[in-house]
């Protein structure tokens, strides 16, 4: 798929400045995470730098004299690729290609170029397109050069197999084509989650870093359900980023009650803000949501960092208030699975394994309920449509003939807890 692995050298920055908060573990794990994503974008990493200064330079990113230490590296290791760890100008690629004569990316083009190969479906396609157009517009000045010498590779590619414009010209004109045609999928979604109201199925939406098991996750709550066939399984992969289709799936929990599962594209820290921008309408059905599910690899030296990052994307999508369940996912891979107590909303399971999977669906359960409320109405005879209704949706805890009409008990749910008030007694 990838053709030949590209030599990259990863070039980080470690601000030392006291405004800047930017400890030498933040650097290092950044620096991890970074070689992690240049892998994922089929380079091998020969050697990773940081460059330890108060802030970093307008002009040159490092400081020239390191980019001209990276360019001594870049002979020696026969490097082809130099990505840095921060998002940069036009002007400050331009510049270090300059000296370097190999190309240069930086974190965000890097994450664009890995979402350019895994984007599968039309939508996600048209989202990644419009992400790198965003990216590309005011830095046509600064990029295309070493990219065009070298021809090709990582940092180059768009999805599905055309070329990315390069002309500013074309650019306004293709993204306000894909912004057209994206509008167009947004209204079937908002069509179908309308649907999806009225039939008054819960959703819980799983998110979470990239790699910690939301899809493997997905997969297993799946089979709960009477129409489980192994097609509609999505693809979970030991791959970062091997989803970027939101997908949604039934499932039902112990109690019959049906809900739908969203799968979601994974997070990663620094997560370019047009990529977010542009997947938001996906990344709507999480805002729908009446659960979250927040994932986290636990067997991940990482996870904390990884904690926090998917927190500020949530965050970024205004929805870190929602109900949310956590979930330390692969203890297997830990040893000790019995060592783990499951607190309130806290839950360590492997879904690999299966362990403690009941216990998600009962929280599951318990979250939903949650939004249940427990009344009594007294309905008059000739209101039989909303009787009617009601039964059809809800299971009836009592129901009596009474003078002035049907006196029912039922729990009903937030929207229709406001909708019937009228006949509460
Ligand atoms: N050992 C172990 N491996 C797991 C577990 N859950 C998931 N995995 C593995 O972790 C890898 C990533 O799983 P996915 O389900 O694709 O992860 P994801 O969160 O959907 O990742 P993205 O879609 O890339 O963001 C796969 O190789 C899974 O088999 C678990 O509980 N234990
Ligand atoms: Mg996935």
């Amino acid at each position: 798929m990838y053709g030949k692995l590209e030599k990259a050298i990863l070039v980080g920055l470690h601000k030392t400045s006291k405004q800047i908060r930017n400890t030498e573990t933040d650097i290092q794990e950044s620096m991890k995470e970074l070689s992690g994503l240049a892998e994922a974008a089929g380079a091998k990493v020969a050697a990773i730098i940081i460059q330890n200064r108060l802030s970093r330079d307008a002009a040159y990113y490092t400081g020239k004299g390191k980019v001209e230490e990276v360019r001594e590296l870049c002979l020696q290791l026969d490097a082809s690729l130099v990505i840095c760890n921060d998002e940069l100008s036009g002007t400050q690629i331009r510049n270090i290609e300059e000296i370097l004569e190999v190309k240069v990316l930086d974190r965000t083009s890097l994450i664009l170029d890995i979402f350019a190969q895994r984007a599968l479906s039309k939508e996600g396609k048209l989202q990644v397109e419009l992400a790198q157009l965003r990216y590309r517009l005011p830095r046509l000045q600064g990029i295309g050069k070493e990219m065009s010498r070298t021809g090709g590779g990582i940092g180059t590619r768009g999805p599905g197999e055309q070329k990315l414009e390069t002309d500013r010209r074309h650019i306004l004109g293709r993204i306000t084509d894909i912004k057209r045609e994206l509008e167009e999928f947004k209204k079937n979604r908002t069509v179908q989650r309308m649907q999806r109201q009225k039939s008054q199925i819960p959703i819980v939406a799983l998110v979470g870093y990239t790699n910690a098991g939301k899809s493997t996750l997905l997969n297993e709550l799946i089979k709960t359900h009477k129409d489980y066939s192994q097609e509609k399984e999505v693809i979970a992969k030991d791959m970062l980023f091997a989803s970027l289709d939101v997908t949604l799936r039934k499932a039902v929990l112990s109690n019959k009650r049906e809900f739908l599962v969203v799968d979601t594209v994974g997070f990663v820290s620094d997560l370019p803000h047009d990529l977010i921008e542009a997947f938001k309408a996906t990344l709507e059905e999480v805002k729908f949501a009446d659960v979250i599910i927040h994932v986290i690899d636990i067997s991940n030296d990482n996870y904390e960092m990884q904690m926090k990052t998917t927190m500020q994307v949530l965050k970024e999508l205004k929805v870190e208030n929602k109900p949310m369940l956590t979930v330390y996912n692969k203890i297997d891979l830990l040893g000790k699975e019995n060592d783990y107590k499951n607190k309130e909303d806290c839950l360590y399971l492997s879904a690999h394994t299966r362990v403690n999977m009941a216990q998600l669906l009962k929280a599951i359960e318990e979250k939903l309920v949650d939004h249940r409320f427990e009344v009594t109405l007294s309905i008059p005879f000739h209101h039989g449509n909303v009787l009617y209704d009601l039964k059809n949706k809800y299971v009836i805890d009592r129901m009596e003939y009474k003078e002035e009409g049907i006196e029912l008990a039922l729990q009903l749910d937030e929207r229709d807890y406001k909708k019937y008030q009228n006949y509460f007694i």
